[in-house]
């Protein structure tokens, strides 16, 4: 598919936020539900916690994976691993619905054949954020990365290859997806602080949920 017809079909009313960056407006609204239901049964089977990083720090995040591995932070750094260091089991399947998803949405975004094996969902209550970094764990370095907004809304950074690059703000709102590929891939991105309020479907909680492919 060229940039051409990204512009004028399938993608109408999706915005490009920079070189392979694809804001694609309420794309998951309509699996909302069915999103959420799959992320409980996750849940059940891997618990959400909040890692501490190598530096010692607790994320106000609360994390847990599906799929062949799953992302976490120990002492010695971060990694992905197929098991669960909370539970020492392997992580959930990723779901149907979850798989389906993210396959149109990358596709949509012109990055065909998305196969992820990894998961990562994120859970914020008011006051939660995430700090700016760059995605750098996965091997697989021409896979894009999708991300799926649920419940309450963010307001999402999303700087530059370098940290000093000043970012650019969007609010991400329930069912909002964005692909990150190409060149946008490594850019430095984060979560301001999550602001209080009440989302009927998930009461006070932000969800996003990560596909990557690592590897
Ligand atoms: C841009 N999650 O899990 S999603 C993460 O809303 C993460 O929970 C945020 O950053 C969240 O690592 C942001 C949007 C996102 C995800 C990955 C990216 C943007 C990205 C990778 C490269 C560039
Ligand atoms: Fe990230």
């Amino acid at each position: 598919m060229s940039m051409g017809d990204l512009f004028s079909g399938m993608t109408q009313g999706n915005e490009q936020l920079a070189p392979g960056a694809w804001l694609l407006r309420g794309f998951a609204r309509d699996v909302a539900t069915i999103l959420l239901r799959d992320v409980a049964s996750v849940a059940e089977i891997a618990p959400f916690r909040h890692l501490v990083t190598p530096g010692g720090y607790t994320m106000s995040v609360a994390m847990t994976n599906c799929g062949r591995v799953g992302w976490t932070s120990e002492a010695r750094g971060y990694r992905y691993a197929s098991t669960d260091p909370g539970t020492g089991r392997q992580w959930p399947d990723l779901p149907d619905s979850f798989a389906d998803l993210a396959r149109r949405a990358a596709e949509t975004a012109g990055f065909p054949d998305f196969d992820p094996d990894a998961c990562l969902i994120n859970r914020y209550v008011p006051g939660s954020r995430l700090s700016l970094h760059q995605d750098r764990d996965e091997n697989d370095r021409t896979a894009p990365i999708v991300s799926v907004s649920l419940g309450l809304p963010a307001v999402f950074q999303f700087g530059g290859l370098s940290r000093t690059d000043r970012p650019a703000r969007y609010r991400l709102e329930h069912g909002d997806v964005v692909v990150w590929g190409g060149p946008s891939r490594f850019a430095y991105h984060g979560v301001l602080p999550v602001a209080d309020g009440y989302h009927p479907e998930t009461g006070n909680l932000r969800i996003n949920i990560t596909f990557r492919k690592v590897f």
